[in-house]
């Protein structure tokens, strides 16, 4: 019990940015109150987050979304409100000019612009000290025929490789990939084997992430993570969860198993082990490159559309939590045993009890052991923290995802 609280006293849970603006589906963005109105009110409320959880002490960046003049300054911003810059996230699907793709468009000077920005975005990462780019391509085709989807391959392969070539020691790109959406045909990076393909090719800084929210129904995810970690390319994940196609639900809401089944490949594959040192909120330092290539980032990638966000993203910590501790809970020795026995129902058996049992009092207990409430929502719903900000945030643009 020792050790697994140990475990989860160390656990990261990164929170989106733009999680905190707000943002929606493409019919209708609902404006709440209190919302941010640029990236410091954004680092603020993330800091509420991490305040009342004690595990979410980083926060990643969208950029255009959180551009600011003086990365540093936010940088600093962010450590004085208690939390650190996680990913820098790249952003290539919301300029014209990236109509028919972004990294893979046919015509050579929108390639150039968007792997400018992925340039850019690493710049950032220089300012910040943040170790890890996050890419996503929303580029592919609506129709047979359109574009050649050979050649598209080989131009996403030769801004992967510029941008690789331009990270600095300790940093890595994780690329992303997804199903469908925006294109509806072929997807440039549609699923892990593309992305792992790509990665592999480049070498040890370019690694896969895993959006949950990003496959088809009834794909085996954990079976995806399982074989990333074996290969040493899981980078991270973007947590959410989804009933039907991609919608950015607060992870685990649709399907409390699944996320129980991927957090023990974790736990199986030694994910939770390493970059235990992590967690600091100062910029990764020089010697910090190894531990950044072995870490694998959780981060969260939702929207909250008719809830509110800052309790929103405390559930969803909260929800990875749960998970991962009944992932630890599971009887390793005893599930090897009756697996090598060939015992089926055995071996389910000890997975299920795990999976069964209710770990909410062991994590109130971690809580206060570690100096906070028991309960991080009503602690934060008791904080007035919402009160002040729906106050304080009038006039000013509400921060959106300019979609
Ligand atoms: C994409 C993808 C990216 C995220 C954007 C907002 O579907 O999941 O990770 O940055 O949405
Ligand atoms: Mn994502």
């Amino acid at each position: 019990m020792t050790d697994i609280k140990a475990v989860l006293r160390a656990q990261h849970i990164e929170t989106p940015s733009w999680a905190y603006g707000n943002s929606g589906t493409r019919f209708k963005v609902f404006a709440q109150k209190g919302v941010p109105r640029d990236p410091y009110e954004k680092l603020a409320d993330a800091a509420q987050v991490h305040a009342h959880t004690g595990i979410a002490p980083t926060v990643a960046l969208h950029i255009p979304w959180d551009k600011v003049d003086d990365y540093a300054d936010l940088a600093r911003h962010a450590r004085e409100a208690g939390v650190g810059i996680g990913a820098i996230n790249s952003n290539v699907f919301q300029d014209d000019d990236y109509m028919l793709g972004s990294v893979t468009h046919p015509s050579a000077r929108v390639r150039r612009k968007a792997t400018d920005h992925l340039l850019e975005c690493v710049d950032i990462m220089d300012a910040t000290g943040s170790d890890t780019l996050k890419l996503w391509f929303s580029d592919g085709i609506n129709y047979p025929g359109q574009d050649d989807i050979r050649a598209r391959q080989d131009r996403l392969a030769a801004a992967l490789a510029e941008v690789y070539e331009r990270l600095g020691e300790g940093q890595r790109f994780l690329l992303e990939y997804k199903l469908f959406e925006p294109a509806f045909y072929a997807t440039d990076v549609p699923d892990w084997g593309t992305a792992y393909a790509h990665c592999a090719k480049l070498g040890p800084k370019a690694q896969v992430v895993v959006d949950t929210g990003h496959h088809a129904p009834g794909t085996n995810i954990e079976f995806i993570v399982a074989f990333l970690l074996r290969e040493g390319k899981l980078g991270g994940f973007d947590f959410n969860s989804r009933f039907y196609a991609d919608d950015d639900l607060m992870v685990g809401a649709a399907d409390p198993f699944q996320l129980f089944r991927i957090m023990y490949e974790v736990v199986r594959g030694g994910a939770l082990d390493d970059g235990r040192d992590e967690r600091s909120t100062e910029p990764a330092g020089e010697d910090a490159g190894g531990a950044a290539l072995r870490r694998v980032a959780f981060m969260l990638d939702q929207c909250h559309n008719i809830e509110p966000k800052i309790p929103g993203q405390i559930r969803s910590v909260m929800n990875v939590q749960e998970a991962t501790a009944k992932a630890l809970l599971v009887d390793r020795e005893a599930l090897s045993a009756a697996q090598a026995e060939g015992d089926v129902l055995g071996a389910n058996a000890v997975f299920m009890d795990a999976y069964n049992t209710d770990v909410r009092p062991l994590l109130a207990e971690l809580r206060e052991e570690m100096g906070l409430a028991p309960d991080p929502m009503s602690a934060y719903a008791k904080s007035g923290y919402f009160e002040k900000i729906a106050a304080e945030r009038v006039g000013g643009e509400q921060a959106g995802w300019g979609a």
